[in-house]
Parts: C-alpha cells; structure tokens; sequence
C-alpha cells in the first residue's frame, strides 16, 4: 500500500513513523488510520522497536479529524470509533516495542495514541489532553480505559470530565509520560532509548511486553502464574542461553532472535 500521511524511516533494527497531515496538525481521519493499520499490520519482522511521532515542530497529533466526524450519525460514529481503536490495539499488542515521540498537541485521538504505545517521551512543548467532552463526545479510541490504567482514575476523570490541556511538566509528574526533553534533542533521545532496547533478547523483550500488557487485567494468583509460564519459556530459547553464556564468559551476547 502506498503511503500519503505517514513518513518512515526504517534504519533495519529501528523504524520511526511520523504522522503527516500538516494541514490539519497531524490530525486522523479514517485514510491515515487505514494506511496505520496496513503498516503495522504488515510490519517488517527484522524491526525490534518502533518510533511513532508526528511530522513537523508543532504538533503530534491533534485528535481525530473533526471535520471527519462532524456529520457522522451515531452508526457511523461507532464504526470510526472501532477503525481507531483497532488500530491502536494492534500497536499496543505489536510484538516489538512502540515508543512515542511526543513532539507537540497529543490531543483527543492523538493522546489516545501516544498511549496505545509501551513509553512515551515528549518534548517540553508537548501539550496532552482529553479535550472531547467539548465537542459533544469522549474519547472514543479506548482513552478512557488507557488514561485511567496510566495516570489513575481520580486523574484521568478530572482531565476528561474538564477536557483541560496539560503541558509536559504536569504529563511527567502524573506519569503519562515518563522523560521530557528539549524539542532539537526528542528524536535523538527516542533513538537512544530505542537503542537500549533493540540490544537485547528479542524474544525475552516481546515475552515482557506481552505479560505486562496482559497481567493488568489478571487476578494476582493468574498473573504470578502467567508470569512463570514465560519465564519458562524463555529457556525454550537459543537467546537465554547466549544471554547468560555471555554473561559468565564476560563477553557481549550476540542475539539471534532464535
Ligand atoms: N481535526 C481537524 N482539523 C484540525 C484538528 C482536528 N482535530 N486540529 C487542528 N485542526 C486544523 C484546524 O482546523 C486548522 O485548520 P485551518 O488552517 O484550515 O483552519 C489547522 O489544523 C491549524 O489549527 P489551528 O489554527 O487551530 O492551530 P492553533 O495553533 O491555533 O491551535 C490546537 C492548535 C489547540 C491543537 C487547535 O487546533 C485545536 O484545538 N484542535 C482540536 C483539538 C481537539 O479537540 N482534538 C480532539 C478531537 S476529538 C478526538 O480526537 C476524538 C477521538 C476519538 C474519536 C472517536 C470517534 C467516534
């Protein structure tokens, strides 16, 4: 499929995805969310982490498209809800790490899919916020189950109920996003923390990511014993025993993601 809204840059280990729709700050319609799911869809196996930002200094992404959704009847909202938040679950779920590069309004939607990704990183320009309430709507691409999860429900409900904005400052100290950096330096710090991860056990970071993502929703007793189903498993790889080879070999581990 060819893509008109997102730009990629796929360095092999390391892919960045940026979001461009400039006339609208980056905003979703249905076409960018259709070109999302194909490319994360149909991912390149060799990536082992993925970068998602929005193209341009001001904005990551400022929501679903509004001129979209104005005319949409309540059928039709649904099926657009559904479009996004299927989209979203195939990013929160890929098996591969998804970092967010926050480079400017993570609004509405676009909050929404900053946290559909495992770590968010932003800019000391970024804005977040759940602003839908003011439109006649909420949050409709699973924010308010992923606000609640991220930042508690006392949290989540003040910021949707009163639709209010919130710079980076207050995202760090409410835990919605866990670094802030200087606009010129977000993307190299994105790679830099894409980096750490990618040097490691492919499989062992996917098995984590996959129980992390799973024990949220597991009684205590399922969960401790989810947890040691996958730590099993990973001595069905070839990586465990590289990783700990190397280790007591006192050698760099070369992994195989075998
Ligand atoms: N949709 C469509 N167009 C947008 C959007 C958007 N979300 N955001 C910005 N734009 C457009 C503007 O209309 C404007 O277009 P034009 O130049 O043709 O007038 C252009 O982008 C530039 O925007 P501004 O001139 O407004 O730029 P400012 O710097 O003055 O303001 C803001 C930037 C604060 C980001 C402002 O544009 C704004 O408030 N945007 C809307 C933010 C918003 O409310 N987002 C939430 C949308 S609702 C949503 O995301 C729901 C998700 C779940 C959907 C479920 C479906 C059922």
């Amino acid at each position: 499929m060819e893509y008109n809204f997102l730009k990629i840059n796929n360095t092999g280990a390391i892919c960045t995805l940026a979001i461009s729709a400039p006339k609208s700050l980056n905003a979703l319609n249905s076409t960018i969310l259709k070109e999302l799911d194909d490319f994360i869809s149909n991912i390149d196996t060799d990536i082992r982490a993925l970068i998602i930002t929005g193209d341009g200094e001001k904005s990551f992404v400022a929501g679903a498209d509004i001129s979209e959704m104005a005319n949409l009847n309540e059928a039709e909202g649904e099926v657009f809800g559904k479009l996004g938040a299927q989209v979203f679950r195939k990013i929160e779920t890929l098996p591969i790490p998804v970092i967010a590069a926050v480079n400017g309004f993570a609004l509405g939607g676009g909050c929404e899919l900053a946290m559909a990704c495992d770590i968010r990183i932003a800019s000391n320009k970024a804005k977040f916020g759940q602003p839908e309430v003011g439109l006649g709507i909420i949050p409709g691409f699973s924010g308010t189950y992923r606000l609640a999860k991220l930042v508690g429900m006392g949290m989540a409900k003040e910021l949707i109920y009163t639709g209010r904005a919130i710079r980076a400052d207050e995202a760090l100290r409410i835990g919605l996003v866990n670094a802030i950096y200087e606009p010129e330096q977000l993307m190299e710090e994105a790679m830099n923390l894409a980096n750490r991860i990618v040097v490691n056990a492919p499989i062992a970071v996917r098995y984590a990511k996959e129980f992390i993502n799973e024990e949220y929703d597991l009684a205590a007793d399922d969960a401790i014993a989810f947890e040691n189903k996958m730590f099993g498993k990973c001595f069905a790889t070839q990586d465990q025993k590289e990783g700990m080879s190397a280790f007591l070999n006192k050698v760099k581990p070369e992994f195989k993601n075998r």
